[in-house]
């Protein structure tokens, strides 16, 4: 086929990686939000970002031993943490740690034949110039209007092209392309907050034959359901089929959740992937490594269990 998705027809299962500075503090990527910690303090978990045990070639080889045909990490997060070695701020793990992560995922995954993809977050809650909407950690701050007045979502849209810019450009063949999210409503952030159309078609032009997600408020190459089977193959408005991933957690948090031992079981992931690919779509299954990179015990067990599964009734 000439198709350059049709990859991802054929691929069935996915690696979703989610690793950033919220390792550290071990209780769910969004803890910024939650706990509406300020910026500024919560840079404090950035200064110790070192993640000796962050093994790209592990992660690689773990997840094609898994039966998986493609992974993604999170190259950004709404935290604003970057993990490549970005010129447009020092807020990233080449400062923190002298590493460029991004770099090291793309060259496990092809040595291990995996398609590399990217999920970078439109939503950036460190940059001084987003806006503090109703999601923002200094959404209830007594100074949100004085810290407000100065911030221009224009400023920080070229910030977020030229980032994904950077990713599309520094790191050969990107495959697929996971941007988060869209919000709209009176306090949300949406297609024009992002540019989506200019951003897309930036994309498009320096990556043509990339997969991008339906997470941009435009539609897409495939759906993104969070947490959830859909009950039948998805479709477009007129009927057509779509296609999608489901992305789903071993245990509900997508960041390393200390102590969040509320572990899905190896059958009841293995019945999803069925399901998935059952209804023509993939399944894009998580692992949040630890604040030290380390990959969590009853994951690399799960994964290892459902490799087996594979092993026995998949095509490779
Ligand atoms: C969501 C994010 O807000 C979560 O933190 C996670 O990254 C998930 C895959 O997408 O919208």
């Amino acid at each position: 086929s000439t198709d350059p998705h049709a990859w991802f027809d054929h691929a069935r299962f996915g690696l979703f990686v989610h690793f950033g500075a919220y390792a550290i503090p071990a209780r769910h990527e969004w803890v910024m939000s939650r706990e509406k910690i300020a910026p500024e303090e919560y840079e404090k978990y950035v200064e110790l970002f070192d993640p000796d045990r962050f093994d790209a070639r592990l992660i690689a080889r773990t997840a094609r031993e898994a039966g998986m045909r493609y992974a993604v990490l999170t190259t950004k997060h709404h935290e604003g943490f970057c993990l490549w070695d970005s010129a447009l701020t020092d807020y990233s793990a080449a400062t923190s740690c002298g590493r460029d992560l991004v770099a090291e995922f793309v060259d496990a995954l092809r040595e291990e034949g995996l398609r590399v993809g990217f999920y970078h977050s439109l939503i950036d809650w460190h940059h001084p110039d987003f806006t503090i909407d109703s999601l923002h950690p200094l959404r209830d701050a007594p100074d949100r209007e004085e810290r407000n007045a100065g911030r221009d979502m224009a400023r920080y849209r070229t910030y977020l092209h030229g980032q994904v810019r950077e990713l599309l450009t520094g790191y050969g063949t990107i495959d697929y392309l996971f941007f988060d999210f869209t919000y709209p409503g009176e306090d949300g952030k949406g297609p024009e907050d992002w540019d989506s159309e200019g951003l897309l078609a930036m994309v498009r032009e320096l990556q043509p034959g990339i997969l991008v997600n339906d997470r941009l408020g435009l539609p897409g190459d495939l759906r993104t359901p969070e947490q959830h089977q859909p009950v039948a193959p998805m479709v477009d408005e007129d009927g057509n089929e779509v296609r999608w991933e489901s992305c789903q957690t071993t245990n509900g948090s997508w960041g390393y959740h200390r102590d969040n031992h509320d572990t899905k079981s190896a059958d009841l992931l293995l019945r999803m992937v069925v399901d998935s690919v059952g209804k023509n779509g993939n399944l894009l299954l998580n692992i949040g490594p630890d604040g030290r990179g380390g990959l969590r015990r009853t994951d690399t067990a799960l994964l290892a269990e459902i490799g087996e599964w594979m092993d026995l009734h998949g095509d490779s």
